[in-house]
């Protein structure tokens, strides 16, 4: 392609907000195959390493870092391969480790849009496949007459106004980027780690991955109530630096190593529902307080109110039988996950099903320094 100067080349790119993320989306055979100049190109178009992004799309937040690459698949019986990108306002990292739930529900409008599916004459499922994590889901969407329906009434918190709803279910997300659900093959950990202030501390913490990886504490644990405002948490230096430590301390528990540089695990401080709902939940992502809870975030923390021991129990309300709905509560609202669990073993989840909404914001060409496409 080329354009008026030849200091940029345009790429092609729909900007799509997915659930409570936003981001652009690529078809994947426009971006470079090698992996280090597709990531210059992702870095150049959100604008990161800057706190601001002045210079790109991202909007100077981990939610608003982030990018997806669609292509069909060549997989039997999936439609679509999703790879996310998250990248971060003051970093020049590029993770394609773990998933995203919400950019995912922008997949199939994205795939629909740039002609990767067809759509069906009232409604159109895609199995899709992230690349990521090998994890595997169907994400429904309304299509009457062939054509994408977006407006609608499903309300999801941290989103304005209403939308269609986009179904996605689950197949299964156990051990997504650690090799287990319970990596450290206990429900409940004591994991002791040096905390901030240098004190050696020990603290109750479910170490899971249905999903995304996380660990759960209570935030009573921490001297908090868990009710407190995301601007509060996040002016809290010293609860950071003792997250940090506690994170730092999980990583090797939970298989992942050294997670120094990685976004996950996730940290997530549990306390009793207030709003009517199972569970109430303040996550850090990891460094930051999500303003509501990630999508897999919240089906990782439904699992654990299900899990016998777990730092969830005595916490959770949650109603028994083998389809329970868990309605997670964060700053801004709440979350449901309906649960299928495993007649023969109902420690095991068989689905996770949940709704978002999603929609195209801009689409056109997002224009990229020419010469990062040859750099070596
Ligand atoms: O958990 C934020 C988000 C996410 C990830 C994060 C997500 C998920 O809210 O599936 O959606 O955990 O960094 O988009």
């Amino acid at each position: 392609p080329t354009t008026d100067s030849p200091d940029f080349l345009p790429l092609a790119c729909t900007l799509m907000r997915g659930g409570t993320s936003r981001g652009p989306f690529f078809v994947a055979s426009d971006l470079p195959a090698d992996v280090a100049a597709r990531d210059r190109v992702l870095l150049a178009a959100l604008g990161s390493p800057d706190r601001r992004q002045i210079d790109g799309l991202g909007g100077a937040h981990p939610l608003t870092s982030k990018a997806g690459i669609v292509s069909r698949s060549s997989v039997p019986g999936v439609d679509l391969d999703f790879l996310f990108a998250q990248l971060q306002p003051d970093s020049d990292r590029v993770d394609t480790t773990p998933n995203c739930g919400n950019m995912l529900a922008a997949v199939l409008p994205f795939a629909i849009e740039r002609g990767l599916v067809t759509a069906g004459e009232q409604t159109t499922t895609a199995r899709v496949l992230t690349l990521n994590t090998g994890m595997q889901c169907d994400i429904t969407m309304q299509t009457p007459g062939g054509r994408l329906r977006y407006n609608g009434d499903t309300r999801i918190d941290g989103v304005p106004g209403s939308a269609a709803p986009v179904s996605i279910s689950f197949l299964e997300t156990a051990g997504s980027v650690c090799p287990e659900l319970l990596p450290s093959g206990s429900v409940l950990d004591r994991v002791r780690f040096n905390g901030g202030d240098g004190v050696a501390h020990e603290i109750a913490a479910t170490l899971i991955d249905n999903g995304m990886p996380m660990v759960l504490v209570r935030a009573h644990d921490l001297g908090l109530r868990g009710d407190e405002s995301v601007a509060t948490l996040n002016a809290d230096g010293m609860l950071k630096e003792k997250l940090e430590a506690l994170r730092l301390a999980c990583g090797p528990l939970m298989g992942l190593g050294d997670v120094a540089t990685r976004n996950y695990p996730k940290m997530c401080l549990l306390s009793a529902p207030r709003e009517g709902g199972s569970i109430a939940t303040r996550c850090f992502i990891p460094h930051v307080c999500h303003d509501a809870i990630g999508v897999l975030a919240a089906v990782t923390v439904a699992t654990a109110c299900v899990l016998e021991g777990s730092a969830a129990q005595g916490l959770a309300r949650t109603a028994g039988g083998l389809h329970p709905t868990v309605s997670v509560e964060h700053p801004s609202g709440e979350f449901s996950v309906a649960l299928e669990l495993d007649a023969r073993d109902p420690q095991q989840i068989l689905r996770a099903a949940l709704l978002r909404t999603a929609r195209p914001i801009m689409r056109g060409d997002v224009m990229i320094p020419a010469h990062l496409f040859n750099e070596t």
